[in-house]
């Protein structure tokens, strides 16, 4: 029986792991406990080996990062593989409590940055995060993620695990194919994805085909800074097809952007107007067009003078300069694709159409050879040269029904995701032929495998990020979480190792990365402020906390160290303007405090070493707690005080 086969099996990969004869004869002599447990768990031989994959000890450290989209919660989540374990939200598009994000100076501001058309915006819809790149490979430094709601991009340094940047052009309206990063990090992709007149403006749907405009930004990334520069950003006038995810060349096909689109058709609905409904209308024909940019000719377009017009403010290179200056060509693609990708060394690109079964290879040289030749079969409704497909293919595969996205490991397979078949698909790269498949529980959309769309895949790990969960968890009501499911790639067979539901939005996609390629700092030098990585200007030291009153308001400089605010009365009265100014003095790691004033909204998370500030007009009279919010010591009961507002007489 496989029972007892695997009782023995157990003892032999404890004693590996484990350091001496010691380890060993405790394993062996728990080895009948083992299968006890096993039988009364109901543990099949399967389930034992995936414990024994994704176990990781108390204190034993992952060895990937796992970059997760938080979809509409609009934060990143933070996963270690192979333990699964959630090891931050990171609060990047919407305001986030325990981080204080949102109810201090710093992170109100930088929230600020993403307002669009004057409006707050509170959430976000946030799809695709993007690892930078050197040579096509991440280095751990930062992380990108855009925003499909509002066409907004976020930086976020991994050096602290905060954002640092939020960035958005009016251009555009909504994004899709965001981020992905040229191999450098050169740029920051962002595509747009529901056509609508650039710029803000108004045109009836009348005049989609004249009016209506896709669109793609290429945010520049200064590094040195750790920011975008938008000054050097511009974007590419496009069709209004709806562009969709897109991929940077890299290798091979180094300074070229492939983007994918759907609706060439033009349907925008209208199913209570007399027109069939978009998606019918976006059905019509068997193919869309990939659109293949040369990126490093269209930044030198749009450094020339008199090459682009200025549209909010983004400089935009025209639709009829793009196709003058041979930036912009089409293949046909199969219907409604969803993806993308291409391949480690660069020569090739795969692109899954949801609607077709097939995934078709694409030769990147074979592309190349005939833009430059200007060999053209055709051109689409706004003069965009479309090349012949036949001519531009290496082969296709049927993969199953409803491909969507591929990503790739270190041996020449590719791993496609089969929304409609539920399940994984695994190919080969190199005589285009399936080799298995593994149920996935249900509904997949991306996957994302171990640096598995960079030039140097690792294989081991993939993980499904499946839609559906629904018998998969002890249900919580109507609402359920989404699924991840890790699969060990390491072998001959695929294998589901592990379910971690995920109670945050919908993660569309997500990057994994070597963990020791990052190295994030246990604290913050004293008085940072981590918006502007510099000491504050409004720096606290410790033995000169002071309240003083100013014209501009009273300001508070307050330290917090354990287990008390330095001051801890603070007497002001009503309608007078309060800064506070508050650095927590601790240099160990872990030492967070926060600080809450009930009452007023404020609520600040301060790392050792962190300084923050907070300015509001004290406009209700009362005795109001303020107190730390992090257990910190043993007597962060009493790390509190009084924010007194006096009645005006
Ligand atoms: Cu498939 Cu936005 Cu990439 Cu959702 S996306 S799944
Ligand atoms: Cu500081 Cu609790």
């Amino acid at each position: 029986m496989r029972l007892s086969h695997l009782a023995l099996a157990i003892p032999a990969l404890v004693a590996c792991s484990s350091s001496g004869p010691a380890g060993s004869q405790a394993a062996s002599s728990s080895s009948p406990a083992l299968q006890e447990l096993m039988k009364s768990r109901k543990l099949s031989e399967d389930d034992v080996r995936a414990a024994l994959m994704t176990y990781t000890p108390t204190g034993r450290h992952d060895e990937y990062y796992l970059f997760g989209s938080g979809g509409h919660s609009g934060q990143v989540v933070v996963i270690g593989i192979p333990s699964m374990r959630i090891l931050k939200y990171i609060a990047v598009f919407t305001p986030e409590p325990w981080q204080g994000y949102g109810y201090g100076d710093q992170s109100t501001k930088l929230l600020a940055e993403g307002r669009k058309h004057d409006h707050d915006l509170t959430w976000a819809d946030s799809h695709h995060p993007a690892l930078s790149e050197t040579g096509g490979d991440y280095d751990g430094q930062f992380l990108f993620i855009n925003d499909k709601a509002n066409a907004r991009v976020a930086v976020v340094d991994l050096k602290d695990f905060t954002t640092k940047q939020i960035v958005s052009t009016p251009l555009i309206e909504s994004d899709h194919g965001a981020t992905f990063v040229t191999p450098n990090t050169e740029y920051v992709i962002e595509s747009a994805q529901y056509p609508a007149p650039l710029g803000g403006q108004y045109a009836d749907l009348k005049e989609f085909k004249d009016k209506y405009r896709g669109a793609v930004v290429l945010w520049k990334f200064d590094r040195a800074k750790g920011r975008i520069d938008r000054d050097k950003s511009f974007a590419i006038e496009l069709p209004p097809y709806m562009q969709d995810l897109a991929d940077a060349g890299k290798k091979a096909s180094e300074g070229w952007l492939f983007l994918n689109s759907i609706d060439t058709e033009l349907a925008y609905g209208g199913d209570t107007e007399g027109n069939v409904p978009l998606e019918a209308g976006a059905s019509k024909n068997d193919m869309d067009y990939l659109h293949v940019i040369n990126w490093k000719k269209a930044e030198e377009v749009a450094n020339t003078s008199g090459k682009t017009t200025t549209i909010t403010g983004m400089r935009v290179i025209p639709l009829q300069t793009a196709i003058d200056e041979k930036l912009l060509t089409f293949i046909p693609e199969s219907k409604s694709p969803h993806g993308v990708d291409v391949t480690p060394d660069g020569n090739e690109l795969v692109v899954s159409g949801k609607l077709d079964t097939h995934t078709t290879i694409y030769s990147f040289a074979k592309i190349k050879a005939l833009i430059e030749a200007g060999t053209y079969a055709s051109r689409d409704a706004y003069g965009v040269p479309v090349l012949k497909l036949e001519d531009t293919i290496r082969g296709q595969v049927d993969v199953g029904l409803g491909p969507l996205h591929s990503q790739f490991d270190d041996k020449g397979n590719v791993y496609t995701s089969l929304f409609l078949e539920s399940s994984v698909v695994k190919w080969s790269l190199k005589d285009l032929k399936v080799i298995e498949k593994v149920p996935v529980h249900y509904n997949v959309g991306h996957i994302a495998a171990a640096e598995g769309d960079t030039v140097s895949p690792d294989g081991k790990y993939l993980v499904s990020m499946n839609k559906w969960a629904l018998d998969r968890f002890a249900p919580v009501g109507p609402l359920l979480p989404q699924n991840f499911q890790l699969i060990d790639i390491s072998g001959d067979k695929m294998k589901v190792v592990y379910d971690l539901p995920i109670p945050l939005g919908e993660p569309h996609y997500a990057q994994i990365v070597k963990a020791d390629k990052l190295h994030p700092i246990d604290t913050y030098p004293p008085d940072t402020d981590p918006l502007t990585e510099q000491p504050s200007p409004w720096k606290v030291e410790g033995g000169k906390e002071r309240i003083e009153r100013q014209p501009d308001g009273v300001h508070v400089y307050m330290s917090a160290v354990r287990s008390h605010f330095t001051p801890d009365i603070i007497r002001v009265k009503e309608g007078d303007h309060v800064h506070i100014h508050i650095t927590n003095l601790e240099q160990s790691q872990d030492a967070t405090h926060g600080f809450a004033l009930d009452g007023y909204n404020i609520d600040l998370s301060l790392e050792p070493g962190e300084h923050d500030d907070v300015d509001f007009v004290a406009d209700r009279a009362g005795v109001f707690p303020m107190y730390c919010t992090e257990f910190c010591s043993a007597l962060h009961l009493e790390m509190a005080g009084y924010f007194l507002v006096e009645p005006k007489k």
